[in-house]
């Protein structure tokens, strides 16, 4: 029998296990953001209610994914999990090669090093932290070539992570194509708001680079939730499904580097996958060094086993549509109360726009840092910082970037969570928002070399 078409997102399992939350009272909200330095990154998961700090790791395994974790295959070298998974990427990417890590930095790590010399550029549509670092530490400089909608929470684009072909162009021609190794393509753009790229951008810059030499690698750490986008935004695309979406998708790059803590609907696991042999030898001999054999890469069998099939599960439709319904439910009673939100709603997450919000605070009074701990301390959620905390500091100046983007985001794990849960998201966020106008802003006291954001401290000016 046909699934009925209706309107509504509503999710496609139910609930076969449970895991009891703890309710807090205000006052034990305070302390505990007290003794977190007012940074959700180091609340106790126990003093948290309703957790939306993040979408990484943080999903519902199926039973057809935990029956496959008894199917582990612990040997050291050669694991029949492996080769599932090999052949579920080679299926729904379609790349030829497998180098699995522990997760997606894991792969950033090894594909920054060996195709980044020092003095070499790396063009992305917009920065992602873990990505940048990575790149920097190879001696590369990271270079934004997102069009400039993306950097405005307010512009309606239906494709807001495109690349901006012209900005790329201008790059090649201020320092040579030979000096940039490749081009990083997010799909989606998680710092933008979980913004799609098109198709017909994809194909775009396949089509320049290879005029210029350069190779295209993806982030496809959530490219399962671009194609739903590219299915319902772009024009020819309705009755594709999303899983040969995806695969012209990759059709257009070299390679992907993979959290599959996201679209992969597993709790650890990523991979670098790629059709170049001379690369893919070199990553799988760099793979020995820093993650484990180039058969696991940092993961136990039962862990290749669940993102093997995790992968085949991402991509069935009524997951995906129910998955990004319920991101836009939310985006939807949020819009109606007239919060302040980046638009469109994106794939993964709610990104609340905290100069909007708090307009009263100046960027270094840290107002999405503010946000975050004002939302802790109103209802128990947990949402993450992506401002000036997240952007860190010039490496050359020492300056504090100041990113047009000061955003809290309210992620939302696959699978975890019931509409009830989203409508008390909902009401939190009203509440602080009916009391904007008192909130104060924070001090950094405390600030890491790396990374900053996951373990910096903060006081109440
Ligand atoms: C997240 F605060 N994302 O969104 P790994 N690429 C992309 C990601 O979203 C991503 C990685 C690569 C996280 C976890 C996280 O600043 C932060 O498997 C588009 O986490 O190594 C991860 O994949 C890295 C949170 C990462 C952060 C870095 O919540």
């Amino acid at each position: 029998m046909e699934t009925p078409k209706r309107r509504s997102w509503a999710e496609p399992y139910k609930i076969k296990v449970v895991e009891p939350l703890k309710m807090t009272s205000r006052e034990d909200r305070k302390r505990a953001l007290e003794e977190a330095g007012y940074n959700t990154f180091l609340l106790k998961s126990e003093d948290v209610y309703i957790d939306l700090l993040t979408d990484s790791g943080t999903s519902a395994m199926s039973d057809y994914q935990w029956a496959g974790m008894m199917l582990g295959d612990e040997a050291y070298a050669g694991s029949r999990n492996y080769y599932n998974l090999e052949r579920a990427v080679q299926t729904y990417y379609g790349y030829k090669y497998l180098v699995p890590t522990h997760q997606g930095r894991g792969a950033e790590h090894i594909i920054s090093q060996i195709l980044i010399k020092p003095g070499t550029y790396i063009p992305g549509n917009m920065y992602f932290t873990t990505t940048r670092l990575h790149q920097e530490l190879a001696g590369g400089k990271f270079v934004d070539v997102i069009i400039d909608e993306a950097h405005d929470p307010a512009a309606e684009h239906p494709f807001k992570g495109n690349v901006d072909l012209n900005k790329l162009d201008a790059l090649v021609k201020k320092v040579g194509a030979d000096k940039i190794p490749y081009i990083t393509v997010g799909v989606t753009v998680n710092m933008a708001g979980g913004q799609p790229v098109s198709m017909a951008n994809l194909k775009e810059v396949r089509a320049y680079c290879q005029k210029h030499g350069i190779r295209v690698v993806y982030d496809a750490t959530r490219a399962v939730e671009n194609a739903y986008f590219i299915k319902t935004r772009e024009k020819g695309y309705a009755d594709t499904s999303i899983a040969a979406i995806l695969k012209e998708m990759c059709s257009y790059s070299d390679a992907c580097t993979m959290s599959g803590k996201k679209d992969a609907l597993v709790n650890i696991g990523g991979f670098l996958a790629l059709n170049e042999w001379d690369v893919f030898e070199e990553a799988r001999n760099m793979v020995v060094v820093y993650e484990g054999l180039h058969t696991y890469g940092g993961l136990a069998g039962r862990d290749m086993e669940a993102m093997a099939r995790g992968i085949e599960e991402s991509v069935q439709e009524d997951h995906i549509r129910a998955r990004i319904g319920q991101v836009e439910y939310v985006g939807e009673k949020l819009l109606a109360l007239g919060v302040p939100i980046v638009v469109p709603v994106g794939g993964h997450a709610i990104f609340l726009d905290a100069k909007a919000f708090l307009p009263h605070l100046k960027q270094i009074e840290f107002p999405a840092q503010t946000l975050a701990a004002e939302l802790y301390l109103e209802s128990g959620i947990r949402s993450m910082e992506r401002g000036i905390v997240s952007a860190g500091r010039n490496k050359e100046t020492g300056d504090h970037y100041y990113p047009k983007l000061e955003l809290v985001r309210l992620t939302f794990p696959r699978r975890v969570y019931t509409q009830a849960h989203c409508d008390v998201t909902v009401e939190a966020v009203a509440e602080v928002f009916a009391r904007r106008n008192s909130i104060k802003g924070l001090k950094m006291v405390y600030e890491p070399k790396y990374l900053r954001f996951f373990q910096a401290r903060f006081e109440k000016i």
